[in-house]
C-alpha cells in the first residue's frame, strides 16, 4: 500500500507527480517574483556572497540540479535565521525572504524526492516564519493529509469538557478567589446570554462598544468534544512544527521567556507539566488545514460586509497570561477546553490604563496598545489612576464565546490547561 492507499505503483507516480506538478510551478513564480528585489538588498546591506549563493541556487532548483542547490538553500536559511536570532526580529525584510525563498526552494527539492514528510517540515519552517499562506496553501492542503493520522501515541490526556470545569469552578475557582487572583479597584458585571446571539442582536453590542458572552455558543463544535483528546493532536498531527512561547506566564519571571518552534506533539507533552506553554496566537487553520471541519466561522464576522482578519489558536498550560492590551478588530474568542480568566475594561477606560506609548519602552509594544498595568499585582503608587478604572472580570468555560467589540482592553490567564481559538473581523 503506498501514501494514496492505493495498491498500484503507477496510481502513486501519477498522483504524487500531479502534486508537484502543482506545487513546483507555484514555488518557482514566488521567487522569481521576490528574487531580483532581495538580492538587491541583500547587496545593500554588504551581503554579496549571500545574495550571489541565493541566485544561484534558484538557477539550480529551475535546472533541478537537486544536489548542489540543496546545501545552497540550507546555508540562506541558516544565515537567515543567524540573522533573527542576533537581532530579536528581522533587520530588514530581504532576511525574511532569503528564508522563506529557501525554504521554499527545499520543500520543492523534498517534493521531487517524493519525501512528503521532510517537505511538509520545511514548508511549516516556512509559513511560522512568513512565507505567505497562499504559498505554502498547496502543500498543507494537498500533502499534509497524506501523513495525517500515521503516527502512534500512548497518550491518553484529556483536556477538561464543560462538566469537569463547572467542578473546579464550584469546588476551587470561586469569586472571592478569583478577585484576589486578580484585584480589581472596582467592577460591573459582563452581559451574558445562553446561546448564540443573532446578527441583529450583536450588532448592537458592536455598535455600542459593549462586550458580552454567550455561554455554550460554540456548544455544537465538533472541536468540543475532538480536540480535548490530547491524542487526537499527536495522532493526527504531531510530526507538524509549531511556535511555542515557553515560560514566563503567571508563575515565572519574564526573563525566562523564549521562543521556540517544536513538533506538536513535543508540545502536547508539555501541556500537564509545570513550565508554562504556550501557542499563542498562531494561525494555525491555515497550516493544519484538517482542523477547520471541526470549527465553525461565526456568520457575524462576515455579516454586513464586514471581513474575517484572522484565526487564531491559543494552547497551553495553566497560567499562561496575555497582558492588558486591545486590538483593533471585534473579536469572537471561544473556549474550546480548559478555564481561562478574561480581564475586560471598555475603550472608555483607557485614560486610567497607562498605555505604553513609546516603542523604545518594550519592542512589542510600538502598535501603541499595551497597558503599562499589571492587573495581577497593581502598582498604584506608579499608576494611580488605575483606582479609577472599572473593570470586568469573566470565567470562560468550554463552549463560551466572548465578544469583544474592536478597542476592548483585554488580559487573559489560563487556570487549567486551556485551548481557545479566536476570530478577528472588521
Ligand atoms: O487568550 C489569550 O491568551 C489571549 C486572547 C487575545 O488576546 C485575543 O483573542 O485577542
Amino acid at each position: 500500500m503506498d501514501l494514496f492507499g492505493s495498491d498500484s505503483d503507477d496510481e502513486t507516480i501519477v498522483n504524487s507527480s500531479a502534486i508537484i506538478q502543482s506545487i513546483i510551478p507555484r514555488i518557482r513564480n514566488y521567487i522569481d517574483r521576490l528574487i531580483k528585489q532581495t538580492c538587491h538588498d541583500l547587496n545593500q546591506l554588504h551581503q554579496e556572497p549571500l545574495s550571489t549563493e541565493l541566485a544561484e541556487s534558484f538557477v539550480q532548483f529551475q535546472n533541478q540540479l537537486d544536489v548542489t542547490c540543496e546545501s545552497l538553500a540550507r546555508r540562506g536559511c541558516e544565515a537567515a535565521l543567524c540573522n533573527l536570532k542576533s537581532k530579536g526580529k528581522w533587520e530588514h525584510v530581504c532576511w525574511r525572504e532569503l528564508f522563506v525563498i529557501s525554504k521554499l526552494i527545499l520543500v520543492g527539492i523534498e517534493l521531487r524526492k517524493n519525501d512528503f514528510e521532510t517537505a511538509v517540515l520545511e514548508a511549516d519552517y516556512a509559513f511560522i516564519l512568513g512565507a505567505p499562506k497562499e504559498e505554502t496553501n498547496l502543500v498543507f492542503r494537498l500533502v499534509a493529509p497524506i501523513l495525517e493520522g500515521s503516527r502512534a501515541s500512548t497518550e491518553t490526556g484529556q483536556l477538561l469538557g464543560l462538566q469537569e470545569v463547572h467542578e473546579l469552578v464550584a469546588t476551587q475557582w470561586n469569586d472571592a478567589v478569583l478577585s484576589q487572583l486578580v484585584p480589581l479597584p472596582s467592577s460591573t458585571s459582563i452581559k451574558v446570554f445562553p446561546g448564540f446571539l443573532n446578527s441583529e442582536e450583536l450588532e448592537l453590542f458592536r455598535v455600542e462598544n459593549v462586550p458580552c458572552v454567550m455561554t455554550n455558543g460554540a456548544g455544537s463544535w465538533a472541536a468540543m468534544n475532538k480536540w480535548r483528546d490530547l491524542n487526537y493532536w499527536k495522532t493526527m498531527f504531531g510530526n507538524r512544527i509549531v511556535p511555542v512561547e515557553l515560560g514566563g506566564g503567571a508563575t515565572d519571571s519574564i526573563a525566562n521567556w523564549k521562543e521556540e518552534m517544536m513538533p506538536l506533539e513535543q508540545f502536547i507533552d508539555s501541556l500537564g507539566g509545570s513550565s508554562v506553554a504556550y501557542l499563542a496566537q498562531h494561525p494555525i487553520f491555515d497550516q493544519i488545514m484538517g482542523l477547520n471541519k471541526d470549527i465553525v466561522t461565526p456568520l457575524f464576522c462576515t455579516h454586513n460586509g464586514r471581513q474575517l482578519k484572522s484565526r487564531s489558536i491559543w494552547m497551553g498550560t495553566a497560567s499562561t497570561v496575555t497582558p492588558l492590551h486591545f486590538d483593533s478588530f471585534d473579536n469572537f474568542l471561544v473556549q474550546v477546553a480548559g478555564l481561562k480568566l478574561a480581564v475586560l475594561f471598555a475603550a472608555t477606560e483607557t485614560p486610567n490604563l497607562y498605555t505604553i506609548e513609546s516603542s523604545t519602552e518594550i519592542a512589542t509594544a510600538s502598535q501603541g496598545n499595551i497597558s503599562s498595568i499589571d492587573v495581577a499585582s497593581p502598582d498604584y503608587s506608579a499608576f494611580p489612576k488605575y483606582r479609577d478604572a472599572v473593570g470586568q472580570l469573566v470565567l470562560l468555560k468550554p463552549g463560551d464565546v466572548l465578544f469583544m467589540p474592536r478597542g476592548t482592553w483585554h488580559y487573559m490567564r489560563s487556570l487549567t490547561p486551556s485551548l481557545s481559538t479566536n476570530f478577528w473581523f472588521e
